[in-house]
């Protein structure tokens, strides 16, 4: 399997994330990254690839065009406030305010996000477009007769929108590779997301889309991040009616019970019988990631890895979270082996 990355996700490294009330060292880290390609290395994953120039039409298909601007400038505007810190949003517009742009960074910042933990530094629009090439090339080699590949983005995706960033996400590498799978010649798409956290983003990229369905595995948010999507009776609307589903689960579940939601997700991917899969791959399911709440074990991700091989599609990982560094390594590469040896 090729793996496609590069350095420059080490532009975007916030010194600090809001979080229980402080500012802390970000969770979302570089060292993650070096966790993960020091394990596929030992594993034997050594086929590694650099991503080509951006393909902004694509990524035009997804995000609006204001979003991409306020991306493109923020810092620039942060910075020609005077502000000595990094730019985070302190007023966002709550229910029966004006959802209108205002020309401030700082009502921009509030205006764009979903999630303040999420800090924007001088770096991190050039790591943005860069995370988004790495899923472009890897969905490239797949549409040119790859039958898998393993897009390893830093910063993540799943929890932008078309107009929003937060939860570490700027641009949604997972759809940006979707909508290229489409713009390639495949009729239909299926992105499975099994990251612990709902894929907020991508669902509501897809809400009202036939073309790509879209299926999260997720901590329940009446309990767990986003908060405000991710319920199981979110179906899709319109055309997109029947092409979504999730599986909220609650605090503790172990693997048994988080492969029964996989299993019938698995079957759902099936009967809709795509041309292409999108795994948006975040292993902070594991017991002991540090923000999240499920109960899954290494050896655990093997086995998932496998049935996902079962259901034999072109097959795209796109990494999302997982915050436990010592063990981001060995469960992406788990997953990965389970696949190839399914
Ligand atoms: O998948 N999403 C994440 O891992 C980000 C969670 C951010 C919580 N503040
Ligand atoms: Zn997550």
């Amino acid at each position: 399997m090729k793996i496609v990355h590069n350095e420059d996700h080490r532009l975007h490294f916030p010194k600090g994330e809001l979080s229980g009330g402080e500012l802390v060292r970000p969770y979302e880290c570089p060292e993650r990254w070096d966790y993960i390609v020091q394990s596929l290395e030992q594993n034997g994953f050594n086929d590694h690839r650099s991503p080509g120039t951006i393909d902004m039409t694509t990524v035009k298909q997804i995000h609006a065009p204001e979003f991409l601007r306020f991306l493109e400038n923020a810092w620039n505007l942060w910075e020609k406030e005077g502000f000595a810190g990094e730019a985070i949003p302190t007023v966002v517009p709550a229910r029966r305010m004006q959802q209108r742009e205002p020309e401030h960074i700082d009502g921009k910042l509030g205006y764009f996000c979903m999630a303040i933990e999420t800090a924007i530094t001088s770096g991190t629009w050039q790591a943005a477009k860069s995370s988004a090439a790495i899923a472009q090339t890897a969905q490239k080699l797949i549409s040119e007769n790859e039958s898998s590949a393993f897009a390893l983005c830093r910063p993540p995706g799943h929890h932008a929108a078309s107009d929003l960033y937060g939860g570490y996400c700027f641009l949604n590498n997972a759809a940006i590779a979707a909508q290229g799978f489409l713009n390639d010649g495949c009729k239909r798409v299926a992105i499975l997301d099994v990251d612990f956290h709902h894929g907020n983003g991508t669902q509501d990229i897809f809400y009202q889309r036939d073309d790509v369905l879209f299926l999260s595995l997720h901590g329940d948010p009446r309990q767990a991040f986003p908060h405000f999507l991710g319920y199981a009776d979110e179906k899709g609307t319109g055309a997109g009616e029947g092409f979504n589903f999730n599986y909220p689960m609650p605090p503790l579940t172990t693997y048994d019970k988080w492969k029964q939601a996989l299993v019938s997700a698995c079957d759902q991917i099936t009967r809709y019988a795509p041309d292409a899969l999108v795994i948006s791959l975040g292993v902070d399911t594991f017991e002991n990631d540090p923000i999240s709440f499920f109960k899954l074990k290494s050896g655990d991700y093997l086995d998932y890895g496998s049935l996902l091989g079962k259901i034999g599609l072109p097959s795209l990982f796109v990494m999302e979270g997982g915050y436990a560094v010592e063990e981001i390594g060995v469960n992406t590469t788990n997953v990965l082996l389970g696949f190839l040896n399914s």
